[in-house]
C-alpha cells in the first residue's frame, strides 16, 4: 500500500515530531511516500529543490497513492491544497484532529466527512493505532 502522508511545513514544525511517530506506525502497512514530512532534518536534495519541483514531486506521489492520511491540527495551505486535489482523484482520506480548547477544525475538512472515503477524527496520539488498524486494514 502507498501512504500519501501530510503534515504542516512552512506553516510550522511544532508537529514534526508527532508526524514521524505517526509515520512510523503507518510503515507497518505500506510505504509512506512522504516520510520527510516527520523529518527534522532535510536532506540535501530537499535543500536546493525549486517550489515548483516540491509541488510536481508531490501531486505525482499524490497521483499514484492508495490513501491518504493527513495531520491537520496545524492548518497549513500546502495540506488542506493536498486534501482538496485528493478529493478530486477519490483517494481513501483520514484526517486526524487534536481538538484543544481554542482550536476548532475547519468545517470543510470536518464537513467533507462521509462515513467511507472521507473520515475526519478528533483524536489523541495514543488512539492512533487503533484508527490507523480500522481505517488501513
Ligand atoms: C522537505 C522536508 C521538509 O521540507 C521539505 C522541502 N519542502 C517540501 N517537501 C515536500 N513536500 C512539501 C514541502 N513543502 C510542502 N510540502 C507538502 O505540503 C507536504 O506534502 C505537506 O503535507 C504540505 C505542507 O504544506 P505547508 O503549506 O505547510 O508547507
Amino acid at each position: 500500500m502507498k501512504i500519501y502522508f501530510c503534515g504542516s511545513i512552512r506553516a510550522g514544525r511544532q508537529d514534526a515530531d508527532l508526524y514521524g511517530r505517526l509515520i512510523n506506525q503507518l510503515q507497518a502497512y505500506g510505504t509512506v511516500l512522504t516520510e520527510h514530512v516527520g523529518s527534522k532534518q532535510l536532506d540535501d536534495s530537499e535543500k536546493t529543490m525549486t517550489d515548483k519541483a516540491i509541488h510536481d514531486r508531490d501531486v505525482d506521489w499524490l497521483t499514484s497513492c492508495d490513501v491518504v492520511v493527513a495531520e491537520v491540527t496545524q492548518p497549513s495551505l500546502g495540506v488542506g491544497y493536498e486534501i482538496g486535489r485528493a478529493v478530486a482523484m477519490n483517494k481513501k482520506i483520514l484526517c486526524l484532529f487534536r481538538p484543544s480548547p481554542d482550536k476548532r477544525l475547519s468545517a470543510m475538512i470536518s464537513g467533507a466527512d462521509n462515513g467511507t472515503s472521507f473520515i475526519a477524527k478528533n483524536y489523541k496520539e495514543e488512539d492512533a493505532a487503533n484508527i490507523f488498524r480500522e481505517f488501513l486494514s
